[in-house]
């Protein structure tokens, strides 16, 4: 074997090498917090690269299986899962990837703690992420609505640090009537007894293998029909198993065929007489699932920023191994360019991940102001919407910033983008979460206080140097506000439409305002201008490019969309 042969890219520990992580956690925590929690993390950072990593890798070359007979031709539909997919979940428990965040050990503080280690987590856990994300959303379901019963068996699982007993779950919403629109399923419920007892098909089903699930489904009174519509669903807590082992009268017809998250096990399930138990009031049970909804779409951004960041360390490590044209790519001034844009947008978006966060924290500890409630309402769809579009675009880039290799499998890189592409689908779409920040401000005025804090944060600012961004922050949030009444003129065709412009344009204010933020610290604390810059790249395009969209526009918009003659 003579001639040349490229390096590949290696990671270092992605604690210590992660200066915005450092530097955020050392703004937010208090001194004794700070070091236990930089000594947690400093560790866990360096298992990852260990054994961790390696069930990863596992998990990832042996994709789950569904086995649907038994030698004798008994059903069993077993998903058989590798044995790194079975230790990621044991180490999920040591670790306390659910439980730091309802030990509560610093206080609202914790979910920084937790959601810190996610963030390190994600990228090395073959979207094990995902059964964790879905399991703290439903074990925050059960703090809130949850009975005595069920705080005292699931949450003690789902929240447990003892492998033997921790549990994951499901999260049961989509049907093939539709995952956006979940008021169309079909799934129904009949009483039987105490319990009661579903019929209906789940079109996805990720994490199937967790002992139980967050389920929607319609009551069916005796004789009657169901009410129709997402009024007429109620929630339900269905353990997956009974005590023998056997599934609870659910059929798994295939595993999803997908373009990533290839460890995960993700079903189409029917439930035939499957016993469950009524969560809440009848008739909320969509109002009810988001409490669980809203935790998992945190995840999801933490998820999407953390896949940005490991793109990004894998990138700079290449480009000083790789030569092109007499020097190393990190020399030249254009790939440098391309990566510094990708450094500016992950920390954009990774502080407006983190401030979720921090509200999520304030919120479950009874610390959060209403103002601040609000704003974490808003922000939560935000947070999702944003990051994850920021986080495919960001992996495409990454990809390419390797040319061919990016492309090659076994380098390990395609699956950054074929597991982030995910992030903008699950979870609600990105249209589905446009949409929601309108809910949000209609329903429950946020709008109002999320200005506010942007306001607040530029006011705190008294850096010189961060005056281009005050100055731009203000000009878009003047916008903001005139575009409010002038579309709300144009009617609700003309609102929807600018929905997904009006949830960047927030998106890319607030983090504006959180650049300034940190940079402002930065700078007065540390003497170091680097997030100044950053600040000031990230200002430098229009943060908000609303335009009213009037009947015109709208007539000329459906014509385009489905290439139909124009009608004016
Ligand atoms: O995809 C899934 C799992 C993937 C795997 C997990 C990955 C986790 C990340 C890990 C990373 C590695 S599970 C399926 C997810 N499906 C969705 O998210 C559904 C998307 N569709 C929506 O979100 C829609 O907007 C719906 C279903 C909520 C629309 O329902 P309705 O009933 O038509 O809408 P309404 O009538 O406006 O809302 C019903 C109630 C209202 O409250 P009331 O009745 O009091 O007025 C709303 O204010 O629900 C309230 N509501 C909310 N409240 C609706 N959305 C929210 C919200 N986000 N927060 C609080
Ligand atoms: P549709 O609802 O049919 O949407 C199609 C398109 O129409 C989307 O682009 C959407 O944005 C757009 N659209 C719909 N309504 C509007 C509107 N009013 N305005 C503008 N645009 C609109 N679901 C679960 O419940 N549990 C799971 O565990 C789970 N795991 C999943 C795992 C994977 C890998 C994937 C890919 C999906 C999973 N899902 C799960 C399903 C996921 O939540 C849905 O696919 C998603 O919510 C979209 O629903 P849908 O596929 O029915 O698309």
């Amino acid at each position: 074997m003579t001639g040349f042969y490229q390096d590949g890219p290696q990671l270092e520990n992605q604690y210590h090498d992660d200066g915005l992580l450092r530097s955020f956690l050392d703004r937010v925590l208090e001194g004794k917090a700070r070091k236990e929690v930089e000594n947690d993390l400093a560790r866990f950072a360096d298992r990852l690269l260990g054994d961790v990593g390696e069930m990863a890798a596992d998990a990832e070359a042996h994709p789950p299986e569904l086995v649907q007979f038994d030698a004798w031709g008994r059903r069993i539909d077993h998903i058989e899962t590798a044995r790194g997919w079975q230790e990621l979940e044991r180490v999920s428990a040591e670790e306390g990837l659910v439980a730091i965040g309802y030990d509560r050990k610093l206080g609202s503080a914790s979910r920084v703690h937790q959601f810190a280690k996610l963030y390190l987590f994600n990228p090395s856990s073959a979207v094990f992420s995902c059964p964790l994300a879905m399991a703290d959303g439903a074990a925050r379901l059960i703090e809130v609505l949850g009975d005595d019963e069920l705080k005292q068996n699931a949450l003690a699982h789902l929240t447990s640090r003892d492998p033997a007993e921790f549990w994951t779950s499901g999260q049961w919403m989509t049907e093939r009537t539709g995952g956006s629109d979940v008021g169309r399923g079909e799934t129904i419920a009949r009483a039987d007894g105490d319990v009661y007892r579903l019929y209906g098909s789940k079109w996805f089903t990720s994490a199937t293998t967790s002992q139980m699930a967050m389920t929607l489904a319609r009551i069916e009174p005796p004789g009657g029909e169901a009410m129709p519509g997402s009024r007429g669903l109620s929630l339900f807590y269905v353990e997956t198993r009974d005590a023998d082992g056997q599934l609870n009268n659910i059929v798994i017809n295939r595993l999803k065929d997908k373009l990533g998250t290839k460890a995960l096990p993700t079903a189409e399930l029917e439930l035939q007489g499957t016993v469950a138990k009524l969560v809440g009031e009848p008739g909320r049970g969509v109002a009810n699932i988001t409490t669980l909804v809203n935790v998992t779409r945190l995840y999801n951004a933490i998820s999407s920023v953390s896949l940005m960041r490991r793109g990004l360390a894998l990138a700079r490590d290449y480009a000083r191994r790789r030569v092109a044209f007499g020097r190393q790519l990190a020399d030249q001034p254009l790939h440098a360019e391309t990566l510094a844009n990708l450094e500016v947008d992950f920390n954009g978006c990774f502080l407006l991940a983190f401030r979720g966060i921090e509200l999520l924290g304030r919120e479950e500890c009874g610390e959060a102001s209403p103002d601040e409630s609000a704003v974490l309402r808003l922000l939560t769809p935000i947070v999702k919407l944003f990051t994850a579009k920021h986080c495919v675009a960001s992996a495409s880039e990454i990809l390419e910033s390797f040319g061919g290799a990016g492309y090659v499998e076994n380098t390990g890189l395609p699956k950054l983008l074929r597991d982030g592409q995910v992030l903008s689908i699950w979870e609600g779409t990105t249209n589905i979460l446009s949409l929601d920040c309108l809910r949000a401000i209609d329903r429950e005025g946020a709008l109002v206080p999320f200005l506010a804090d942007i306001r607040k944060k530029v006011a705190a600012c008294t850096v010189d140097e961060l005056e281009p961004c005050t100055r731009r922050i203000n000009e878009s949030l003047e916008k903001i506000e005139a575009y409010l009444p002038e579309v709300m003129a144009e009617g609700r065709a003309s609102i929807e439409a600018g929905a997904r412009r009006f949830a960047f344009a927030l998106a890319r204010t607030y983090a504006a305002a959180l650049l300034v933020e940190h940079a402002g610290w930065m700078m007065q604390e540390r003497g170091d201008g680097r997030a100044c810059v950053i600040a000031r790249r990230w200002c430098q395009n229009d943060l908000a490019q609303l335009d009213v969209l009037d009947a015109d526009y709208l007539q000329h918009t459906q014509s385009l969309a489905m290439d139909e003659p124009l009608t004016t």
